[in-house]
Formats: structure tokens, sequence, C-alpha cells
């Protein structure tokens, strides 16, 4: 009945609609590898499985695409060297079901949030486990990536939480255990060009005109030290040809919770998303300095995509008022992709809301646009959409997706529900034409 009544609204809003003939082939093949290949789904999921629903695992990308995708893997260790440490082995079930998913969506640029920052450890992960056949994949290899130092664990010296001490996470420059935890990294098929490429983890959040700083709760001196980025915001140039760049707009605002009424984490996750929202707006991106000196921002014309955990959803959970919006509303982005009929969802999205019920079952936003599975009971504040892939308006975006697996779905076993499997996060993708490229031919 459900199923059903899912499938009805489903039909309506994917952005493909494929042949029968070849959806069912796709199923075939799909089903035929995960029961015979399958170390990792030995959980023994529920394999029967309606043959005319839409596969979890998306269509290769039509040729004159990218495939972009952004992935919080929760990839964070309780001490600095566990993450490398984890990589070292290709053993490690977490990272292989991390793995099985990159190897079934197959993107082309790719930014990992909750990765614990070692320079060392992006090549151990491509090579124990991306560059390894997971669950029946391809392996995944990427040529290129970009790591470098986030905010996260160093020690303000300050009590920035006022809890009558200083140490601690709470006191970090972004909240983490030790140095680096919770990082982030990006992985790319294509060239980066490493002049080109900015970070802002340094700018401070006092230096934003008319930063949303809660009122009477920072000293000056802190204030002289507190960056604005909780993580670090990096301008990733990517390299498309000679003369073309891609700007890969990456960064993991902190969440908005864990704090008091004067709400220092919400204004701080709402003008880490402001960062970007003005840095592709000439007329007010004057004031943003990186961190090699250079002042502005993006200009006019430029294409980019911003990727990431921004941790606000537009209509749920505990973000400011508005703080995703700054994004999604904004004219230099790709508008149906932010709010429009290319905005990436799931069916397992919608089934994970029903079957979940609690917290879900208060909220007012579409719960196929969900990208994140939180806890639904007592204080929890329930599934969110979170996480975005959000192309410049200059771009022409020609398919998206949630890698969210319904239950009834082979692929369920790769992503946590009532087991941690790998993150409480899913995997967003969006393909984008290239230049002097269309998209293939869409039927609505
Ligand atoms: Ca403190
Ligand atoms: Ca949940
Ligand atoms: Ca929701």
């Amino acid at each position: 009945m459900i199923r059903g009544a899912l499938w009805q609204r489903g039909a309506s809003w994917r952005p493909f609609v494929f042949a029968p003939q070849a959806m069912r082939m796709m199923m075939i093949a799909l089903s035929a590898i995960f029961s015979l290949v399958s170390p990792v789904l030995s959980r023994e999921p529920v394999l029967s499985r309606d043959n005319s629903e839409p596969a979890t695992t998306p269509p290769p990308r039509a040729s004159g695409t990218l495939r972009i995708a952004t992935y919080n893997v929760s990839f964070f260790g309780k001490a600095e060297g566990d993450l490398t440490r984890e990589l070292t082995t290709p053993e490690s079930v977490q990272p292989k079901q991390i793995a099985a998913v990159l190897q079934r969506v197959r993107p082309n640029i790719l930014l990992l949030n909750e990765f614990d920052y070692d320079p060392r450890s992006p090549e151990l992960f491509a090579r124990n486990y991306l560059a390894i056949s997971q669950a029946g994949g391809k392996p995944l290899r990427f040529a290129h990536h970009f790591i470098a130092p986030s905010n996260t664990g160093i020690p303000s010296g300050f009590d920035l939480d006022r809890s009558g001490s200083i140490g601690g996470g709470n006191d970090a420059l972004g909240f983490g255990q030790f140095s680096g935890q919770y990082g982030l990294v990006v992985f790319s098929q294509l060239p980066i060009d490493n002049t080109t490429t900015r970070t802002f983890r340094h700018f401070l959040w006092r230096d934003m005109p008319s930063a949303l700083l809660p009122p009477d709760w920072y000293t000056p001196e802190s204030l002289a030290k507190l960056s604005l980025s909780s993580k670090s915001h990096w301008d990733v140039a990517i390299r498309l040809s000679r003369k073309e760049i891609l700007h890969f707009l990456v960064s993991h605002p902190t969440p908005p919770g864990f704090d008091g009424p004067e709400d220092r984490n919400g204004r701080r996750n709402h003008d880490e998303i402001r960062l970007w929202a003005d840095y592709i707006d000439p007329s007010r991106s004057d004031y943003l300095r990186d961190d090699r000196g250079r002042q502005g921002g993006l200009e006019a014309g430029a294409s980019f995509v911003i990727a990431g955990d921004l941790n606000a959803d537009p209509q749920d959970g505990g973000s400011v008022r508005g703080a995703i919006d700054q994004l999604l509303l904004h004219p230099r982005v790709n508008r149906e992709t932010a709010i429009g009929d290319l905005a990436p969802r799931s069916r397992g999205a919608s089934e994970a809301a029903l079957r979940q019920g609690g917290a879900n079952a208060a909220q007012r936003g579409d719960a196929s646009l969900d990208t994140a599975d939180f806890s639904d009971r007592g204080n929890g504040v329930g599934n969110l959409r979170t996480d975005y892939v959000l192309p410049s308006s200059n771009l022409e975006v020609c398919a998206s997706g949630v890698f969210w697996p319904a239950s009834t779905d082979a692929e369920f076993a790769l992503v946590n529900d009532d087991v941690e499997a790998s993150s409480d996060h899913r995997l967003v993708w969006v393909d984008i034409a290239l230049s002097g490229r269309r998209c293939p031919i869409r039927s609505k």
C-alpha cells in the first residue's frame, strides 16, 4: 500500500524516466551482482523488489556530462591518527561500505566531509578502498585530490563556550577533540589548479560586515582569534580545459545546535553559509581575504559548484531562519537544482521518514529531499536536507539524486539505518553538461 503510494509520487518527480525495458535490465543486472558477489551485504537485506521502481544506484552519467557529488562519510576517529591507521588496511567495514557507494555513483568530482585531516589519508583511502572492487563495484580512481588543515580541534586559548574553564572541543576554533577532526577532502578525476585554489581558514568572523555574532558573548580578545570557518572554506579550482576553471566551493559549517540561548553555533552556521553567498556576489565580496592575503570573491560569469554538508535545512531543524536560503534563492545559483524539479531526491528518504516516524511526522519539509538520517526520538530533529550540490546558474544541470536506498532495496545494507554501517548522511550527486555540450533529452 505504502510502496504503491510512494511510487505514484515518485513517478512525477524523477528527473529521468527510464524506458521500462532498460530499467528491468538494469535491475536484473543489479540483483545478479548483489546476490553473487557481496561480502558486505551479509546482513541479508530483503531482496524482493518491485522491478518497476527506480534504482537507488544512478544510471551511468551521459557523455558530455560531469558528475559531482558530496558525501559526509563520518570518517572521524577518537584520537589523532585513528583514521590513518584504519585506512592503512583494506579490511575496515565502514570505509568498504563508503567505497561501495562511491563505486556505484561514480562521481568525477567529489567532496568528502568528516574526513580527519592527515595529508596521507586520501591516498590510503584511494588505494586501499576505492581502487579495490567493493560489493561487486568497479574500482574507482581519482588522479587528483586536495586536502588542507582544518580549524577543528585547534585550541583558541579562550573560554568560547563560557563554561568557566578553557579547553576541550567547545573552546577550539572549530568543534573537535583533536586537531583536524571532522576535516574535509576533495577528490577529482580532472586536474586541480593549486595556484588558483584559495582557502579561507583564517578569515575572522568579526571581519564579516554586519556579522551575526551573538551579542555580548565573545570578548574582543577572543574575536581577534575566532575564525569564521569552523573547518575551512575552499575554492578548489578544477581545470575543465586549458582555459576553463570550475570553482568547487566546499565547506562544512558548524551544526546549529550544541549551544545555549545565545545560539552562537546557529549564528556561525548562518555566516559560514553567507561566506559563499557573498563570495559569488561581486557587489558583496570585497571584504573577503583568503589565507594568502588575496582580496575579493569570484568574478561575475565564473562557473562554480557549491558543495557540502551545510548543516541547514530550508524548513526544519534548528538553523537560523533563512540560513540556507542565502544560497538556495541566490540569483547566481541554479534554481532548478536548488528548489525546483532537479533538486536531488530519493525514494528512500520518503520511505525512511514514514517508517521511522517520530520527529519526521511533525516536519514541514518535503521528506524526499532529506539527505541526513538523524535521530527521530526525544529531542532528535528527525531527517533533514543538509547536504547540497549547488551549481551556478550558468551551468546546465542534466540529472541529480540522493543515494538513499529504501529498506526493500538491495543497497540498503550500504547505509546506516538501525545499524551503523557507513554514515548518518547520504551521498548527493548532480550531473552537469560540459561547456559546449547539452544534456541528453530528458523526459518528464
Ligand atoms: Ca570552556
Ligand atoms: Ca532518522
Ligand atoms: Ca525532513
